[in-house]
C-alpha cells in the first residue's frame, strides 16, 4: 500500500459524493500517480463501508473487464471486481432514472445465484457449476464517476468498477442442459439491434468469470457466499444510453428483459 488510511477514506468519500450528486471527477490517479492495487481496492472497501455505514444493503458482487480482448485493449491480466447495491435494482420491465446517474451505458450479462459458499484458491468451472443455484439474463447499467469515462484500471476498480443499476429478469434456469459458453445474446436499443454476443465472449465461459472472483477473494482470505447474486461481465459491449431509450436484451433459453430510461 502506499496511499495512508486518511486518503483512502477522503478518496473514497470523493467517489461516493460524486455518484450520490451525479457529478463527475477527474480520475484519482492523475492525483496519486503510484497507487497500487491493493490501494485500489482499499478505496472500494472504504466506499463500500461508507454506503453500509448509510444503511445500504449489499445486494451482490460483480465482475467486469471480462472479455479477453478488453482485458488487452486495457493491458490487464484479470478483470476486476466490485458490488452491487440494493439501490442499484432496477425491476424488469421498469424505469431507470438518468437523472440520478452521469452518463449511463448498458450492458448485457449473465447472472448466477450461488447456493454454496465458493472459496479459491484453485475454483474451476466445475465447483462454480456444482454449486450454482441457477442463472438470470441480466443487464448492468455501469455509469463511470470519472469525466467522460476517462479512467485506468485502478481508478476504476476505487470507483467500484462503474457499478451503478442492473435488471435482472426473464427466466431462471438450472445450468443443467443449458450451454452456457454457446447461448446467443441480442441488444436492442430503441427496437433495433444494436449488439449480438454469446456467452463464450465472458472468458470462454461465463462460470469462469465466477471461478475467477473466488479465486480473487481466496486470495484474501474470503469467499463467495450461498446466496450470492454474481454479475459475470458483460458478453456484449457498453452501449450509451439517455432519457427516452428503450432497451430491451433477448436471451437464448432465458427469456428477455427489458427497461425504459426516463
Ligand atoms: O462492468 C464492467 O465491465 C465495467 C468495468 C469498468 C470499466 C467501464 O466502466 O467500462
Ligand atoms: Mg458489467
Amino acid at each position: 500500500m502506499t496511499l495512508e488510511a486518511n486518503v483512502i477514506q477522503a478518496l473514497a468519500q470523493r467517489l461516493d459524493d460524486a455518484e450520490m450528486q451525479c457529478q463527475d471527477v477527474l480520475k484519482i490517479t492523475d492525483e496519486h500517480p503510484d497507487m497500487g492495487w491493493d490501494d485500489a481496492y482499499a478505496i472500494q472497501d472504504a466506499l463500500r463501508a461508507i454506503k453500509l455505514g448509510r444503511g445500504t444493503r449489499i445486494a451482490g458482487l460483480k465482475m467486469g473487464l471480462t472479455s479477453h480482448a478488453k482485458m488487452k485493449q486495457m493491458g490487464v491480466v484479470e478483470p476486476v471486481r466490485g458490488f452491487l447495491t440494493d439501490y442499484g435494482q432496477v425491476p424488469d420491465g421498469g424505469e431507470c432514472d438518468t437523472s440520478t446517474l452521469i452518463h449511463p451505458k448498458v450492458e448485457a450479462e449473465i447472472a448466477f445465484v450461488t447456493k454454496a459458499p465458493l472459496k479459491g484458491p484453485g475454483c474451476h468451472i466445475g465447483d462454480v457449476l456444482a454449486a450454482t443455484d441457477f442463472v438470470l439474463p441480466a443487464l448492468e447499467v455501469i455509469d463511470s464517476r470519472y469525466r467522460d469515462f476517462k479512467f485506468d484500471l485502478k481508478s476504476v476498480v476505487a470507483d467500484n468498477t462503474s457499478a451503478a443499476r442492473y435488471v435482472v429478469g426473464g427466466r431462471s434456469r438450472d445450468t443443467q442442459g443449458l450451454d452456457l459458453k454457446n447461448l446467443g445474446v441480442v441488444m436492442e436499443k430503441n427496437g433495433k439491434v444494436v449488439a449480438t454476443a454469446s456467452g463464450a465472449a465472458v472468458l470462454g465461459h461465463p462460470a469462469q468469470s465466477v471461478a475467477m472472483l473466488a479465486n480473487m477473494l481466496g486470495a484474501r482470505g474470503e469467499e463467495i457466499p450461498a446466496g450470492t447474486l454474481i454479475l459475470t461481465g458483460g458478453v456484449t459491449e457498453a452501449v450509451a444510453v439517455e432519457a427516452g431509450d428503450n432497451i430491451t436484451v433477448r436471451y437464448q433459453d432465458l427469456g428477455a428483459i427489458s427497461v425504459r430510461f426516463v
